[in-house]
């Protein structure tokens, strides 16, 4: 009985020790616990050892008695001296168990908005343009009047806006969320003169009735470029290498004369609707062209408002509408959907 005690006490002390090695701190503690219950539990090997020492003779009682006593107190104090110092330290250092797997973290990307956007002042860079920004709250005077847009104007009806604080406030004080990313060209204009080749991308805000085609937030990437002998033709090359670049093969495109109070002549690029292929659909308005590069020779007013001489220097200016351009490149036949945060419809960029 000596031996099978012995062999009990080898055992159990073996396997606590075997447990400190284990990684998982949830682990050690349930193996614990059941060693604990197969070693000292009422119903335990040690407590089936004990119940026979009363069979035994008398000396043997004594002799084996007070073994098994020496063996049951090692073996409990070496559960508790576990307990202690190894598992309820170590669930005190930390109570994150480090070997448990970690919560992934999905990660974002790039809106197809900010990646079209990207993808252009690349392409514009490429061709020597410089990026500028302006603010997206602007003055009545940047968004209309230097614009050749004086109050009441009928042309302001082509731009429906959100006016801020625009009750009995002088002029330079009335604001605008701004209609169009154009304010930007006067703005760059007084900061920069002439000659000057920029872009300004950015989101432009409109009160409008919405549709496939319409959205009432949306952006826009305005172009300028401004030196001696610049001529429409400039403009029209600079799009077309454009459409070359995002669509990577050459797009059909279509020029009418378009209106602007800032441009003198004004012209209207249309590309061929990507998503019907010209046939008509709800996106172009069933006429199978999509409005995306309006712009013109910037008008002599704009420039003097510039700060720029108009007998020295002509330039153009175009407003591409982003958005539109994004929906044609990726076929998406709703604009609203951009603004949804519908994940599912992002996802796929
Ligand atoms: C303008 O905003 C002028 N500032 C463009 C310009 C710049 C002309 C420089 C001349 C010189 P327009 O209102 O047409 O123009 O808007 C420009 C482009 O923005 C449109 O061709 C269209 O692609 C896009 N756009 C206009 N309204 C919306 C809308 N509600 N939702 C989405 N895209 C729109």
């Amino acid at each position: 009985m000596k031996n099978k005690l012995e062999q009990l006490r080898q055992e159990a002390l073996k396997q606590l020790e075997d447990l400190k090695e284990s990684k998982s701190l949830k682990n050690q503690k349930e193996i614990w616990r059941a060693l604990e219950i197969k070693y000292l539990g009422r119903k335990g090997q040690l407590s089936q050892i004990l119940r026979q020492i009363k069979d035994l003779s008398t000396s043997e009682k004594k002799e084996v008695g007070a073994f098994a006593n020496k063996v049951k107190t090692e073996i409990a104090e070496a559960f508790s001296e576990f307990e202690n110092k190894f598992l309820s330290s170590k669930a005190g250092q930390s109570q994150v168990d480090m070997s448990l797997p970690g919560k992934r973290s999905s990660l974002g990307h790039l809106h197809p908005i900010t990646l079209m956007q990207r993808e252009l002042e690349e392409l514009f860079k490429s061709l020597g343009f410089s990026i500028l920004e302006g603010p997206e709250l602007e003055s009545d005077y940047y968004n209309f009047q230097a614009l050749n847009i004086p109050e009441h104007h009928p042309a302001r009806d082509m731009q429906d806006t959100f006016y801020v604080n625009w009750e009995d406030q002088e002029d330079e004080n009335k604001l605008v969320l701004r209609t169009h990313t154009s304010p930007v060209q006067v703005r760059a204009m007084q900061e920069f003169g002439a000659p000057l080749k920029a872009i300004v991308p950015g989101k432009v805000f409109r009160n409008e009735a919405l549709d496939a085609s319409h959205e009432h937030t949306f952006y826009q990437l305005e172009g300028i470029m401004i030196d001696k002998n610049i001529s429409i033709s400039n403009m029209i090359a600079v799009m077309k290498e454009l459409l070359k670049g995002i669509f990577k093969e050459e797009v059909e495109i279509r020029i009418r004369p378009g209106f602007f109070p800032f441009v003198e002549p004004g012209i209207e690029i249309d590309m061929k609707c990507r998503l019907c292929q010209g046939q008509g659909c709800p996106v172009c308005k069933q006429s199978g062209w999509l409005e995306v590069f309006p712009g013109g020779m910037i008008h002599p007013n704009v420039l003097e408002a510039g700060g720029i001489d108009s007998k020295k220097y002509s330039g153009f200016a175009f407003g591409l509408g982003l958005t539109r351009l994004a929906m044609m490149k990726h076929g998406i036949a709703d604009i609203r959907l951009f603004n949804s945060g519908d994940l599912r419809f992002l996802e796929q960029f």
